[in-house]
């Protein structure tokens, strides 16, 4: 929600300073506008109208609790991807003027596109729509959507039909899943609930809630030490396993170009986080301290084979060693690339 208050507005002797001060809001709306689609690097300027330095005594920007005079860039205050801030405005007349603003930080250095090559592929069963995906030794932990399909399971490798499959209730939408030591830890979209199972048998440990921040589950992934969650926004949550309430840090996801949202399943490895980008053939890699976009794999003639409307998409990203394995819901292969 954009939000701008213009006080004082309703005697004809101040007629001519709101009229200023209604062109001063207009001039940043427009700027802010201008900018969201552009975005800005850090160490940027926000380079306030001219309408704005003529007649402001002061300005500030505020995020949440803090302020700050500081028009530029500053790590110390802003995050890659969308920022939420406020302009605060005092006026030569000693008015204040308040405008909402979403400011977008791109990465500096532009992502690589890593090429590769497709090495081997394994059947994977075309009635599951995935929603988590990790391999481990030779066994595959696949988590499956859908109401009245979800479950969570686990196959060998070059097989389609699991060892242990657990389901749930009609109400469920399963998500993302992850490995957490002897656990496997599993999101549900809109059911504002987890599950942990016992690694071994997929029998049920326990549920948890979700910090409230996070308004779906999609993906979900495990650095070693935090939880990493999508919700389909371009941000990445960190939760800790033991305490699940509380979002430990956030960061937003972009490149040097655009602001990667709809982030959804994830892998994090050797150092960095892999996801893939709801109906797009496309799996980028992620600083996880910073967010930056490093590379790009770009699946287009994969996905040709096996997307034919917008529900059977890429979804699954894991590795094998050092190969990459792709799939994707209701696909009926596994992919094995070997990075370049
Ligand atoms: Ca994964």
């Amino acid at each position: 929600m954009k939000r701008n208050i213009i006080l004082g507005c309703v005697a004809l002797a101040f007629l001519a300073s709101c009229n200023k001060d209604k062109e001063i809001i207009k001039s940043i709306q427009d700027y802010n506008a201008e900018m969201e689609t552009k975005g800005y690097h850090f160490g940027d300027e926000i380079k306030l109208p001219q309408v704005v330095l003529d007649n402001a005594e002061s300005v500030s920007i505020s995020f949440g609790e803090t302020e700050t005079p500081n028009t530029k860039i500053d790590p110390a205050h802003y995050v890659l991807g969308n920022n939420d801030i406020t302009f605060n405005i005092k006026t030569k007349s000693g008015k204040m003027l308040y405008q909402d603003a979403s400011i977008t930080v791109l990465a500096n250095k532009p992502e690589q596109n890593i090429a590769y090559d497709l090495v081997a592929e394994y059947p994977h069963n075309p009635q599951y729509f995935t929603q988590g995906f990790e391999l481990d030794g030779n066994t595959v932990y696949e988590s499956v959507g859908q109401l009245g399909e979800s479950k969570m399971m686990k196959y060998t490798l070059g097989q389609t039909t699991p060892s242990v499959s657990i389901p749930q209730g009609n109400d469920i939408f399963s998500e993302g899943s992850t490995l957490v030591g002897d656990k496997v830890y599993q999101l549900t979209w809109q059911n504002k609930l987890g599950y942990i199972y016992h690694k071994s048998d997929l029998s049920l440990v326990s549920q948890f809630d979700y910090p409230s921040e996070i308004a779906e589950g999609w993906g979900l992934t495990y650095d070693g030490k935090d939880l990493i969650v999508s919700d389909g926004t371009s941000n990445l949550y960190f939760v800790n396993p033991n305490d699940t309430t509380k979002v430990v840090k956030r960061i937003g996801v972009a490149g040097s170009e655009l602001v990667y949202g709809q982030l959804n399943e994830l892998e994090y490895h050797q150092g960095f986080i892999y996801a893939n980008v709801w109906q797009q053939p496309v799996v980028i890699k992620i600083n996880p301290k910073t967010g930056e976009v490093v590379a790009k794999y770009d699946f287009t003639k994969i996905a040709q084979q096996n997307t034919k409307g917008s529900d059977d998409v890429l979804n699954g990203v894991t590795f094998k060693g050092e190969n990459m394995l792709v799939t994707g819901k209701n696909w009926n292969k596994i992919y094995e690339v070997k990075l370049k």
